[in-house]
């Protein structure tokens, strides 16, 4: 059955691979599935035709026959519970690694994405460089401890899982802060995902996405 994902017709990050559809295209690519696009401009995403499938009007979504997803947390998981290679098989360390997915989404996530909402939005606010500030301290504090777990590991368990796919996939929007690169084992762990072959065939696909929107 062939998979359909969404993502933007134009990515606001310019290419860099950091907006949602890139997790679930990297998901795709690390256990071999195919999958089409459909690219929406913003006035789209927002149109019944796509509201239908998304109550918010966002990307990414997942169409596959008669199921619709949205959420990049449930599409990821989705693909992994389906296909070898995102989830061990022994039932502990399965739990584990989507204990990491839920850790990256719903802990290390929010002031990673307060601190893109904050300079992207409230840059003219006189209180603006103090949010900025405690953002980063909340940011700080949750790289502190994920570096400590990490410590030496390649990897947040044994073997590469969802769980580390959607911690990079979060880590990866600090990368031009200036705060990543203060933590040379969270920095390194990073580029250990991007040097995968999935990840990189994710990222060529979305970036020829934009290059192609910025000649047309
Ligand atoms: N919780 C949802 C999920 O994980 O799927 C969040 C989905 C979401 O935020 N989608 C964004 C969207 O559709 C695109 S990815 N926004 C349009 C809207 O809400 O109207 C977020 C994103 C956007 C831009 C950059 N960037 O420029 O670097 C990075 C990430």
């Amino acid at each position: 059955m062939t998979i359909t994902i969404t993502a933007f017709e134009k990515s606001p990050d310019r290419g860099r691979g950091l907006a949602r559809d890139m997790r679930v295209r990297w998901a795709l690519e690390e256990v071999g599935e195919p999958y089409e696009v459909r690219l929406l401009s913003f006035k789209a995403m927002k149109e019944p035709a796509h509201l239908a499938l998304h109550p918010f009007g966002q990307i990414p979504t997942y169409e596959e026959g008669d199921l619709a997803l949205f959420e990049s947390g449930s599409i990821v998981f989705h693909i992994a519970e389906r296909h070898a290679g995102l989830l061990p098989d022994a039932a502990s360390a399965r739990a584990r690694a989507i204990t990491w997915m839920f850790a990256a989404l719903s802990t290390v996530e929010p002031p990673i994405i307060d601190r893109a909402t904050a300079r992207i939005q409230e840059r003219d606010q006189i209180w603006y460089e103090q949010r900025l500030s405690m953002v980063d301290q909340r940011i700080r504090q949750r790289l502190n401890e994920l570096s400590r777990y990490l410590g030496s590991a390649d990897w947040l368990d044994e073997a590469f899982s969802a769980g580390d796919l959607m911690m990079i996939s979060v880590l990866l929007r600090l990368k031009d802060s200036g705060i990543l690169q203060d933590y040379h084992n969270l920095s390194a762990y990073v580029a250990r995902g991007e040097a995968r072959p999935a990840y990189k065939r994710a990222f060529e696909a979305q970036l020829a996405v934009f290059t192609a929107a910025s000649t047309a």
